[in-house]
């Protein structure tokens, strides 16, 4: 059995965070797709929630991508992908945190809407709510050229893919010009080789 064993999906922003940490870490892994729409019979058994990512570490079973993240991290600590002391690190949580509790669903919530002139201002406002709360917190951790500085975390990696979601780029050209910081780290992390490497396919 290989070490390390992947379910993903390539269209998965949260599979893809796993793909880049994995990547990043320069980790060999066993990669098994599972269509989410027409999932295997079994899959319930590999994944208690149903869903990808899943990660089999020498058979020992992990989910959830941010988790599986932190625990790569823990387990393979170089190049190390969180800060080391518990404030910056609780710093990093927190925007974890934050992607998932808010700025995912607003994403999510602007493509649901495209197409759909009555619902599309709303999501939009939305959307760029968030990105004015990024920006600002962004500017707090400094000049970057990352997240948290000069060096890739798993705030990077738990964002970027909700930057290219299902193909689809529902961020960048929306971006408020005047978030000058969020605007230059996505197009400074388009070009990190784990992003392009996990590039999203049309679902
Ligand atoms: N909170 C989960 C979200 C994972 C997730 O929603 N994955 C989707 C694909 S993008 C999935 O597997 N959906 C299948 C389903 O819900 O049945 C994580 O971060 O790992």
């Amino acid at each position: 059995m290989a070490e390390l064993h992947l379910y993903s999906y390539q269209s998965c922003p949260f599979a893809r965070r796993t793909r880049m940490t994995l990547i990043e870490k320069g980790l060999d892994f066993a990669l098994t797709e599972i269509d989410v729409r027409n999932k295997p019979d079994n899959f319930n058994a590999i994944s208690p929630y149903g869903k990808v990512p899943v990660l089999l570490h020498n058979g020992e079973r992990i989910y959830e991508s941010a988790i599986i993240n932190q625990y790569l991290d823990e387990v393979f600590p170089q190049p190390p992908l969180m800060p080391a002391d518990p404030f910056h690190k609780a710093q990093a949580r927190i925007w974890m945190d934050y992607c998932d509790s808010r700025f995912s669903d607003a994403s999510w919530r602007y493509i649901r809407a495209t197409g759909d002139v009555e619902k599309l201002p709303q999501a939009l406002a939305e959307l760029e709510d968030c990105f004015r709360f990024v920006e600002t917190g962004m500017r707090e951790c400094g000049p970057g050229p990352y997240w948290l500085g000069d060096s890739i975390s798993l705030v990077d990696i738990q964002f970027m893919p909700f930057f290219q979601t299902y193909a689809q780029e529902p961020g960048f050209e929306l971006i408020p010009d005047d978030c000058t910081r969020l605007r230059a780290w996505v197009a400074f992390m388009r070009d990190r080789d784990s992003y392009m490497r996990t590039a999203a396919l049309a679902a």
